[in-house]
């Protein structure tokens, strides 16, 4: 028998030929098969049924023209995806992503660390992932409302709520998920209503889903700093990004007690000594859809660095919320020399390989996106069931659930990695927890 290590070698080259050019999702597949030598080890029977080259595969990947006006009466025409990953725990379960970085190897990336995460959460949820090399930035909210239609014209055919249920992520929230429903509704001529997640709580969506990610972020560095004996209470903390993950990463940051002194967004880094005022950055964010720069015309105490990098800031604790491959070695060495105790992946896949590695070998708690962030995706699955039976939770139920979930992610992690030999160290727990229930789920299932 060829042994483990050669084994996971061979399937990685695979990978690696297989889908030419797309680095994304190289460095996604690396980063769990990397985890896996022990579980192949002691799991014969997942070798024996080729389960890793099968998880590998997407089980569908959809590829599409998106046609739309502008609101010059100029024809535009976008490319939209939909990659349908695994479907062994649940209907495929995953953001869409409106971004012009957006191309299949991002979001076979995503929809990958989507398979895992979702299995962490112990909910009934498959895994998939979409999108656009659509620009939302500038367009007038008729130009997005006419492309969301036309995205769904497509895609809505693929979707269900017992078959794929997306929602959003970079450049798609709560403005972008009430278009795609409007049209999948006129399509398909069904109040679907778990279709889509991510939905306004006045018309089937679920209270905290909005607050979701970031709050399932700040309750995850808050268990792995439980973990050493320590609080947020009084930590100084940066957060990157300005958008939904990074606002709500804000927010719970300030209610558990730490301080948030620097945000940023594509064009910059705002850094706020006195703590990041949050109001002003939902109003410039979310209600004027206005750059951070701006920030600085209503706060003397702020400062704005358009070249910033904002892993300059020291803090104690890091929160990367914007996008991947946003934290790199050298930036990891500087927040290590400057006393940083905990990271926590709030967006997928931020921090590179090489940055993962410093963070370890100096004992920095790094918790990987795919726990960190997974309250965002179990949140939609309560929105799931709530819609299924027709029902709506208040807030502070709901919110007590996340939390109840994030405690469970982490001890699963925690459980997991000291199984396997890797104490503390939540990238093994949080591959292995994850690769072991959707492998279980497929062994089950037979080849198919
Ligand atoms: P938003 O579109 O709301 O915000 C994204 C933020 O990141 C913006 O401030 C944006 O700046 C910045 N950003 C995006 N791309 C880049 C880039 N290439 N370079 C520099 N800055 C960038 O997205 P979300 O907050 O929803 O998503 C943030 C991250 O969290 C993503 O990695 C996403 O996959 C992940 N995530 C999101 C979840 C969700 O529920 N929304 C759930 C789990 C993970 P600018 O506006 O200038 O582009
Ligand atoms: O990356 C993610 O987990 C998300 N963008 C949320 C997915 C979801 O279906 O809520």
């Amino acid at each position: 028998m060829v042994n483990v290590r050669e084994r996971l070698a061979h399937v990685q080259q695979q990978v690696i030929d297989r889908n030419p050019g797309e680095s994304e999702f190289h460095q996604a597949v690396a980063e769990v098969l990397g985890c896996l030598g022990p579980v192949l080890e002691r799991y014969p029977q997942y070798s024996e049924y080729k389960i890793i080259e099968r998880i590998c595969e997407p089980e569908r990947q959809v590829i599409f023209r998106v046609p739309w006006e502008d609101d010059r009466g100029e024809i535009q025409i976008n490319r939209g995806f939909r990659v349908q990953y695994n479907s062994a725990l649940g209907p495929y379960k995953g953001g869409l992503r409106f971004h012009p970085s957006v191309y299949l190897g991002i979001v076979k990336f995503l929809g990958f660390e989507q398979v895992f995460k979702n299995a962490l959460t112990g909910m009934p949820i498959g895994g998939g992932k979409g999108g656009a090399d659509f620009d939302p930035k500038g367009k007038s909210d008729a130009e997005v409302m006419r492309f969301c239609q036309s995205f769904m014209t497509e895609l809505y055919r693929y979707l269900g709520e017992y078959i794929d249920v997306p929602a959003g992520d970079i450049g798609v929230g709560g403005r972008e998920i009430g278009f795609l429903f409007g049209q999948y509704k006129r399509l398909s001529g069904k109040y679907e209503s778990g279709v889509l997640t991510g939905k306004n709580p006045a018309w089937g969506g679920a209270l905290v889903r909005r607050e979701s990610t970031g709050y399932g972020a700040v309750f995850f560095v808050d268990e792995m700093l439980r973990a050493r004996d320590q609080s947020l209470e009084g930590k100084t903390c940066v957060v990157s990004g300005a958008g939904n993950v990074a606002i709500y990463t804000i927010e719970k940051t300030h209610q558990l007690g730490g301080k948030v002194v620097a945000c940023s967004d594509s064009g910059g880094v705002v850094y706020d000594p006195e703590g990041i005022d949050l109001e002003l950055v939902k109003r410039l964010k979310e209600v004027e859809r206005r750059r951070i720069k701006d920030y600085v015309d209503y706060r003397r105490t702020a400062v704005f660095r358009e070249e910033g990098n904002i892993w300059d800031i020291p803090c104690q604790v890091a929160i990367p919320a914007a996008t991947q491959n946003e934290l790199d070695a050298a930036d990891a060495r500087r927040l290590v020399a400057h006393g940083c105790l905990a990271v926590g992946e709030g967006a997928n896949m931020p921090t590179t390989p090489a940055g993962i590695r410093v963070f370890e070998e100096a004992g920095v708690a790094f918790g990987p996106g795919k726990a960190t962030n997974a309250g965002g995706v179990a949140t939609s699955a309560l929105e799931m069931q709530q819609n299924a039976c027709r029902d709506s939770w208040t807030f502070q139920y709901t919110e007590t659930r996340l939390r109840e979930i994030m405690t469970g992610v982490h001890q699963r992690c925690w459980d997991t990695a000291a199984e396997f030999g890797h104490p503390g160290n939540y990238v093994v727990g949080a591959n292995i927890a994850g690769f072991v229930r959707v492998a279980e789920a497929m062994l089950a299932f037979g080849l198919v």
